[in-house]
């Protein structure tokens, strides 16, 4: 062999060396002329605008999410689509508007998987890409196609939507079955204790909140009479299954674990983890160390609870050496309720706090609270720590994530605003139609405009003001935040304008029917 190649060689292998070891510290991995960071999501469940310190919460405390907010950019104008979870999921994942697919609303634990197998996704596209996709946490967006075994491996779920892992509760925490299911089979199952599911029926023989207070230990206010699980009772029945039964007060630390375990497994690939925390969502159950940690009762104490989960997911982030090369969203996946269906005290023991910020509403609500919610973009050493008022949906992920990753997918109602994401444009949407309870309404730059809508105007059992009204209602959100003054009146020219650019978008069919 030649000098000259013996050279070259040596050469090659200290490139391959180099680039060995950078790999395994965890450095961009650039694969080709695009850098593919890990991409995570940490998702929340029912926390408001106004929750954290960082959007001007004083009377709790959420050092770790404000850290985030602080080391990077805090939206002002962050959307989720819509007011309640399954179709902010679905918009999340797809890029798709929920509303047009019919029955995107909340679904119950039997429902079938409502995202189609061939539908592009947040991982699907970055699965092309080279990534390895991970799901930790609540689903809430069916499971199966219609009469699911529990028993057998469950499937299509999130596993044939894209995820190479998931580990996920499959509904809400209120509503069976309560088991944890990992990549389709239901963890800690015994097969000897068949889990059946019904949500009409009771079981013979069964226990239920209505009939049997004195094994609750948390009492319904409203709904939630049915399977008492832990005490707990739930919405729908739920027989068998008691091996694979979660603890409540264990599931932050559960959920934890299995996120972090992922991280550590997939350090040296890109990755995407969707990790969806189940709090504030009811029933609030906090870890006792946790309990009175916010003076707030339950619903307080769980979101001292988030906030230290996330704190110590992102410590396992910076001890594999990964928080340079991973973007990480922080989000909710609609605004807030206090009593949500059982007594835990999130009324009377509120004090000052003010979950919904300056926002009129909350969660079910068109009003802001709904949908306007925390959003936070972080990347240590990449992101300049910024404040934006752009307007940014959670429906915009898809394709901006792609633009990110070096994907040409793009999906039409997703905007590519991964520039604004990074901190290097304030160019958010136009406008975005949001959705609450299958009916929508519209932003464009600072105006909202909610169409007339049947049905009452506060909800009374959660206490929230939903949008409703026979008139068509028009807001100004630079002088009136809190949507006080409907202009529709004094401004028919922009009421005008809105309404055609709205239908155009949206088309004037009947909200709850499919557009195609
Ligand atoms: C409602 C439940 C509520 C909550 C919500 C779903 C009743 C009376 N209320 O139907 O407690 O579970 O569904 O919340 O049952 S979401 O955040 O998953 O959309
Ligand atoms: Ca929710």
């Amino acid at each position: 062999m030649g000098t000259k190649r013996t050279t070259a060689l040596f050469t090659m292998l200290i490139a391959v060396f180099i680039i060995a070891c950078k790999d395994n510290q965890g450095q961009a991995v650039d694969r080709g002329a695009v850098t593919k960071p890990n991409i995570i999501v940490i998702y929340t469940d029912d926390l408001g605008y106004g929750d954290i310190g960082a959007n001007g919460a004083t009377e709790i405390k959420t050092p770790n999410i404000d850290a985030l907010a602080s080391g990077g950019i805090r939206f002002t104008n962050g959307y989720a689509s819509s007011a309640t979870c399954t179709p902010s999921r679905f918009a999340l994942l797809t890029g798709v508007y929920p509303w047009r697919k019919k029955d995107t609303r909340i679904l119950p634990g039997t429902a079938p998987l409502i995202i189609d197998t061939t539908q592009m996704t947040i991982p699907k596209m970055l699965k092309t890409k080279g990534y390895h996709t991970g799901i930790v946490g609540k689903w809430h967006l069916g499971l199966g196609t219609g009469n699911l075994n529990w028993n057998r491996t469950i499937s299509p779920g999130p596993n044939e939507i894209g995820f190479d892992y998931s580990y996920i509760m499959a509904a809400t925490q209120d509503r069976v079955p309560t088991v944890y299911i990992e990549n389709g089979d239901v963890v800690g199952l015994d097969l000897n204790d068949p889990i059946e599911i019904d949500y009409e029926n009771n079981f013979e023989g069964q226990v239920n909140g209505i009939d049997n207070p004195e094994l609750l230990s948390m009492k319904w206010h409203y709904g939630h009479n049915n399977s008492i699980v832990n005490g707990i009772p739930r919405i729908g029945f739920m027989k068998g299954g008691e091996s694979a039964k979660w603890s409540d007060v264990d599931m932050a630390d559960h959920f934890l674990k299995v996120a972090k375990n992922y991280v550590v497994q997939h350090r040296n690939d890109p990755f995407f983890l969707y990790y969806a925390l189940q709090e504030p969502h009811v029933p609030r159950t906090p870890h006792p160390r946790f309990v009175g940690a916010s003076g707030m009762g339950p619903r307080g104490d769980v979101i001292v609870e988030a906030d230290w989960v996330i704190g110590e997911f992102i410590k396992t982030l910076e001890a594999e050496g990964l928080l340079e090369n991973t973007l990480i969203v922080f989000s909710s996946d609609n605004g807030p309720v206090l009593d949500d269906g059982y007594y835990d005290d999130a009324v009377e023991k509120l004090g000052d706090h003010t979950p919904s910020g300056p926002f009129r509403g909350g969660k079910y609500s068109l009003f802001e609270a709904g949908t306007h919610v925390p959003f936070i973009t972080y990347w240590k050493g990449k992101i300049q720590p910024a404040v934006s008022d752009a307007i940014v949906c959670q429906v915009d992920l898809l394709s901006s994530l792609a633009k990110l990753a070096g994907s040409d997918i793009r999906v039409d109602d997703s905007k590519d605003l991964i520039d604004v994401f990074l901190g290097k444009s304030n160019k958010g949407r136009d406008d975005l139609v949001i959705e609450a309870t299958t009916r929508t309404a519209f932003r464009k730059g600072d105006w909202v405009m909610i169409p007339p809508y049947e049905g009452p105007a506060l909800i009374k059992s959660v206490n929230i003001e939903v949008g409703n009204s026979k008139d068509y209602q028009l807001y100004n959100l630079s002088e009136d935040i809190g949507q006080q003054h409907n202009l529709a009146e004094s401004n028919p020219e922009k009421l005008a304008e809105m309404v055609t650019v709205y239908e155009a978008i949206r088309g004037n069919a009947d909200p709850s029917t499919e557009l195609h």
